[in-house]
């Protein structure tokens, strides 16, 4: 697991990283305190663009983390250093202490619900596919590549779209798990795999980076659900949870949530038309 600092220096991390090992647990309501003396959180990201991303210097970006930064300057947190992790390992690394906060676009679902603490809705988005030029298998849904027997699916290991996948009904050996945006793409370019899926704005900026005519996005994955995120924490920091939401609310009403995250493409309005408690009880 590669740790990114944003502020913090190479030999800060180093420290930061021991001193984060070793500070004892801490009972839910002293965890901010704790922050405030580490003097950063410590983020789970995908390096997925807009969500996440890490800059060739490990400068961290991205929606999530622009977000998280900001609220945790606000509860006194001077900054933010970051861990790349897969979908399906944020959950138990934040369980384990690896980290603080998972900010990624963890998408808001009922099993995910009963694991971590979510914060309030941060990022919402349709899903997508990645394709050959003229979707020359026809696909408009999950259930169009369970269908076609000879068609391979690639998606993040633990991610929603490889649940998506599975739950179509494509049998496991047809969807292929794949680590990251640019292997996904270049899978596809290859024919290795027939599609690649991962939310509409994540798909829209590997199109858009590639700039290869022979692709081709089909959006939105018919019968799949809009996401939300949240910052998502564990469950026994419920009052670290909550004073994100506070300031988190603030912003939102302040319009500096817009300002953040408008310019990546996601929609304010979107987030703030849901809560958490109706995105973990959907069925
Ligand atoms: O929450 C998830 O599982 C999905 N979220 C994003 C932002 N990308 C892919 C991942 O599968």
């Amino acid at each position: 697991m590669k740790r990114f600092a944003t502020w913090a220096g190479v030999a800060g991390l180093a420290v930061a990283a021991t001193l984060a090992a070793t500070t004892p647990g801490s009972a839910d309501d002293s965890k901010l305190e704790q922050l405030k003396e580490q003097g950063f959180a410590r983020l789970a990201i995908a390096n997925e663009p807009p969500y996440t991303a890490v800059a060739a210097d490990g400068k961290v970006s991205g929606a999530a983390p622009d977000v998280a930064r900001e609220v945790f300057k606000r509860l006194g947190v001077a900054d933010v250093v970051a861990s790349i992790s897969e979908y399906g390992a944020m959950i138990p690394g934040l369980q384990a202490g690896r980290f603080d906060v998972v900010t990624a676009g963890l998408f808001m679902k009922p099993e995910r619900c009963a694991a971590v603490a979510y914060s309030e809705p941060v990022l919402c988005d349709a899903e997508a596919m990645l394709v050959k030029k003229g979707n020359p298998k026809g696909f408009k849904s999950y259930e169009d590549v369970a269908k076609d027997t000879s068609a391979t699916i690639g998606a993040p290991g633990g991610g929603t779209e490889e649940k998506l996948a599975l739950n179509a009904g494509v049998p496991r050996d047809r969807v292929i798990v794949v680590p990251d945006g640019q292997s996904g793409l270049k899978m596809v370019q290859d024919g290795r795999i027939d599609a690649y899926s991962l939310p509409v704005l994540s798909i829209n900026d590997l199109m858009k980076k590639a700039n290869d005519p022979n692709l081709e996005v089909i959006a939105p994955v018919q019968g799949a659900p809009v996401y939300c995120d949240g910052a998502a924490f564990n469950k026994k920091d419920t009052a670290l949870r909550d004073a994100f939401n506070v300031e988190l609310a603030k912003m939102k009403k302040s319009g500096e949530f817009a300002k953040i995250i408008e310019p990546y493409g996601f929609s304010a309005a979107a987030a703030m038309s849901t809560t958490t408690e109706k995105l973990c009880s959907a069925k």
